[in-house]
């Protein structure tokens, strides 16, 4: 007789209602508890090719908060500003709500996707320096490619700002490459963005939103194998093993969230007050 496999119990969690604020391709963002918060909340969704490419990842969400909050707080170590001030729950974090540069700072290694594509050389090859390429952030326009000079003609950012950016955007290379190195993860390109903050009468620039497989392409560096969203982007199937795989090697997830057995409800109905409630009766 075959024996009964008993089920990991699911915890249930159901959230206090919350306002939303913003629903984007990979997360959503809600009014935080304190003015100036926000919560970002990682969904399953996946999209590639500016939104021309959906699917679902399973379990995305879940790593991409955790692998996103392990490598902010990282970076805050080593004096790196970012939005990011306490993890909530498996799938939310509190930030600070910053004005969005509207640039995605991309970083390169080695040549792979666009870059490749567009200077016909093979997917791996070594760049001689790390290279900083920026686009325009605007989903409808593909997210064009721009110089430094499009930032500051259209008042994107101004040189201060850029100078800053670039600067953040090495030392985050730097940082995150040999901590990539060290769980044998070859870290060939990423993209950033940053946002202002005004605190204490002081504008600064902050890095925002996600660090994550989503983000990043990240290859085995023994086999190459790759553990980012190019496995969504080119079917190349295991996209669910890959982001779990770069999460275990930097030792952020719990067993709860392997097996699956952590759910959280979101909740988005306005709250009701005492006197709606009396109203009602
Ligand atoms: P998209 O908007 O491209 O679909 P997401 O689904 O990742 O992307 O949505 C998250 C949105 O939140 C992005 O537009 C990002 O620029 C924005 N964002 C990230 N961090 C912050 C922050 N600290 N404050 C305000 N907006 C943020
Ligand atoms: N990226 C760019 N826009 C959205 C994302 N996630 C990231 C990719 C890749 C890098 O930027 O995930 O790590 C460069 O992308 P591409 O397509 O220009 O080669
Ligand atoms: N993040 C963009 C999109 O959702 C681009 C990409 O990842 O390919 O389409």
């Amino acid at each position: 007789m075959t024996k009964y496999m008993k089920q990991p119990k699911r915890k249930i969690f159901t959230m206090p209602p919350r306002k939303p604020i913003y629903e984007g391709k990979a997360k959503q963002l809600f009014e935080g508890p304190e003015a100036g918060t926000l919560i970002q909340h990682f969904k399953d969704d996946a999209t590639a090719f500016n939104n021309l490419k959906k699917g679902t990842i399973n379990g995305k969400g879940v790593v991409n908060n955790r692998i996103s909050e392990y490598l902010m707080v990282r970076l805050q170590e080593i004096g790196i500003p970012t939005h990011f001030i306490k993890s909530l729950n498996m799938r939310e974090q509190l930030i600070k709500a910053v004005q969005i540069v509207p640039i995605e700072v991309i970083v390169r290694n080695y040549a792979a996707g666009s870059f490749a594509k567009r200077f016909g050389v093979k997917e791996g090859k070594a760049l001689g320096h790390p290279l900083i390429e920026y686009c325009y952030k605007n989903d409808p326009l593909g997210d064009p490619f721009i110089t430094e000079e499009h930032a500051f003609a259209f008042g994107w950012a101004s040189p201060t700002e850029i100078d800053e950016i670039r600067m953040y955007a090495f030392r985050i290379n730097d940082f995150l490459s040999g901590l990539f190195m060290g769980i044998g993860i070859r870290l060939v390109d990423f993209k950033l963005e940053f946002g202002r903050l005004l605190e204490n009468d002081r504008e600064q620039i902050v890095l925002a939103d996600e660090i994550s497989p989503d983000t990043c392409r990240l290859w085995d560096a023994k086999t190459g194998h790759k553990l980012d969203k190019d496995r969504f982007r080119q079917d190349l199937g295991g996209v669910e093993d890959a982001y779990r795989e770069v999460a275990r090697r930097l030792g952020v997830l719990s067993q709860e969230a392997e097996n699956g057995s952590y759910v959280i409800q979101v909740n988005t109905k306005p709250a009701k007050t005492k006197a709606a409630k009396k109203k009602k009766k």
